[in-house]
């Protein structure tokens, strides 16, 4: 079979493509490089198939527009698999499959899938080049639109032949589009070969495999087994007037509002400050020499839930979304331009829905789908943090672990200690999300928002959390916040936004020991004269203290809501968490 004209002289990486090749039958090979030719070459084919559709090219410069197939437009846990050797590995809270079952299965439905289709070769870096926490991977698919949205996703073509060189441990991934039928979809993990498998699907963290796959669940095995941490986290930095620079990473399961943290723009009350995005969906995260935490973002770019997004919730990203953007699953109009729920300005009077139906504002359908999405290069982020390129990442003050809860989690607290703040990430319940298929609103455990993305065993994931704490001398203080409490009558209590920056002062003003704080069951929260409300149009510190009240009735439910998790977790929940437990259970 004709290879194709190969870009790289590793020897482990050309045999693996030809074994690929040999299985899915491709009609041509490409070799991407990342180029700025290939990129206008592969947009213009993908235009001429109608994989893209071209936007409006003066108000949306180098944008282009993707529906995915209507039965696969978010992440599909059902058919996640973890593919560790015994099932114990995998633990309770993922799907397990023997691997070697697993590889005949899928190896059966690759066989010949890519006849009369072209086999795209995709080398990309995760992490900035030249830092130790980077890793290789090469994912081989049949689709275009990955292709496209992996060249902004990650650093993709030369830097990644260049960190590899001739080594041999770099990522296989392999995506067959299939038919896109759900019963043939599979997103399968081989931890212990750094290999992934998905078929069946086009969508977002099924199919850029850089992200959830190889960053997630291959991440946390590796980065067990190599001392760091994979995490679902955003990075940012605050910036203070006196040019002080705090970092902090945040865990917020899928679309709890990490983007949106991340690149925050500070209410007008806080002239001065600044908050500077290192990413918005991984940290990779190690001791360094000094004790202190040190994160990269392995990202190149961001994969955004696009509802919701306006000047006024987001400028930066508004500012960022309109040049050489992937928009997908939203609203189109007849004249290239997008419309979702929540854009600025008033809907148009006709358009085409994300399912390419005839939509206008008397429609009951949402225009766009709720995990919609924009596909963006991080440069393009007028808030970028300078240090997203730096090798050695950079120093970590404070965690924060959020979830999306109407009841029971207040605003903000602090932790006590790292064991106690492992403990409450490991316990953080939230509603479920459209970015996942099913169960809507649901509240369920989250364990670090890793529910989705923990590629062994949750029990072992949290001992090494607990482990962590031995390797570090400037321990990142733990946090715990809630965007979205809402009164009796359905409202959020607490404007979100712009204003968690408020809460965002706090974390760091505690970090640098200048806050202080009252003692509750549930740990340390500010108490009326800790917390800057100033500047707040209709906000009162009766609304505070409403958003912050702690509920011994409601927190003795969510502890027997834990339970869920404990019995998941038996063989395997390390005794300090339940001991953690114990003590709430006292405090309560
Ligand atoms: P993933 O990309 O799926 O991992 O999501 P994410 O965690 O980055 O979430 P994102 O910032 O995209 O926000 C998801 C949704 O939550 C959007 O519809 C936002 O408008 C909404 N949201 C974000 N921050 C806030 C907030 O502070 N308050 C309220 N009420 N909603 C918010
Ligand atoms: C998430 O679901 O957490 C996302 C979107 O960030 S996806 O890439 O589809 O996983
Ligand atoms: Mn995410």
């Amino acid at each position: 079979m004709n290879l194709g004209n190969c870009n790289t002289s590793n020897e482990a990486v050309k045999s693996w493509v030809q074994e690929m090749v040999h299985l899915c039958q491709p009609d041509q090979v490409h070799w991407c490089d990342g180029s700025e030719a290939e990129k206008q070459l592969l947009t213009a084919e993908a235009v001429k198939s109608g994989v893209l559709v071209e936007l409006n090219q003066q108000k949306w410069p180098g944008c282009y527009y993707h529906r995915s197939n209507p039965n696969d437009v978010a992440r599909v846990e059902q058919c996640t698999f973890i593919c560790t050797p015994t099932k114990d590995d995998a633990g309770l809270t993922n799907n397990w499959c023997d691997p070697d079952e697993m590889y005949v299965k899928l190896h059966d439905l690759a066989r010949g899938a890519m006849k009369g289709r072209t086999m795209y070769v995709i080398p990309y870096l995760m992490g900035p080049p030249g830092s130790k926490l980077a890793k290789v991977g090469i994912e081989l698919t049949d689709s275009i639109y990955v292709v496209l949205n992996m060249r902004i996703m990650t650093r993709m073509g030369l830097p990644a032949y260049e960190h590899l060189g001739l080594r041999r441990d770099f990522n296989r991934g392999l995506h067959c589009l299939l038919d896109l039928n759900p019963d043939r979809r599979f997103i399968a993990h081989f931890p212990k070969d750094n290999t992934i498998i998905s078929v069946g699907s086009g969508y977002g963290g099924n199919v850029l495999l850089g992200k959830k796959c190889l960053a997630l669940r291959i991440g946390s095995y590796l980065a067990r087994q190599e001392g760091w941490l994979a995490e679902h986290m955003l990075i940012l930095g605050v910036e203070s007037p006196e040019g002080e620079k705090t970092f902090v990473a945040a865990a917020f399961p899928s679309a709890c509002g990490k983007t949106n943290f991340a690149m925050m723009v500070p209410p007008k009350h806080f002239a001065g400050w600044k908050v500077w995005t290192v990413g918005d969906d991984i940290a990779w995260m190690k001791p360094g020499a000094d004790g202190r935490l040190y994160a990269i973002n392995p990202e190149a770019g961001y994969f955004g839930v696009v509802p919701g997004t306006n000047t006024k919730s987001n400028p930066n990203a508004m500012h960022m979304i309109r040049r050489d953007t992937i928009f997908t699953n939203v609203g189109l109009t007849a004249d290239g331009d997008v419309w979702w729920e929540g854009m600025d300005g008033p809907p148009p009077g006709e358009c085409l829905d994300w399912r390419g139906e005839k939509w206008t504002p008397a429609s009951k359908e949402k225009c766009a789908h709720p995990n919609s999405r924009f596909t963006t290069p991080m440069q393009n982020n007028p808030a970028m943090a300078p240090e997203v390129e730096d090798p050695n990442g950079v120093p970590i003050s404070a965690i924060i672990f959020g979830g999306r809860r109407a009841t029971t989690l207040p605003l903000v607290f602090q932790a006590f200690n790292w064991i106690h703040g492992v403990y409450v990430g490991a316990m953080m319940g939230s509603e479920m999300t459209a970015a996942a298929v099913g169960g809507r609103g649901q509240v369920r455990r989250d364990p670090m928002a890793m529910l989705p993305f923990c590629g062994y065993n949750m029990g072992d994931y949290f001992r090494h959390w607990i482990r962590m704490r031995k390797h570090l001398r400037h321990i990142p203080r733990i946090f715990a916040v809630n965007w979205f409490r809402k009164d009796k009558d359905g409202n959020f209590l607490w404007p979100g936004f712009s204003d968690n920056m408020r809460v965002l002062k706090w974390i760091i003003d505690r970090c640098n020991g200048r806050a202080g704080a009252e003692e509750t069951p549930l740990g340390w929260v500010p108490r009326a004269g800790d917390f800057d409300l100033a500047g707040m149009e209709n906000f009162s510190a009766e609304q505070l203290d409403e958003a912050q009240t702690i509920s011994v009735d409601e927190w003795k439910k969510e502890i027997l809501e834990e339970n869920e998790l404990m019995f998941h977790l038996h063989d395997s929940m390390p005794k300090e968490l339940i001991f953690q437990r114990e003590l709430l259970v006292a405090r309560l």
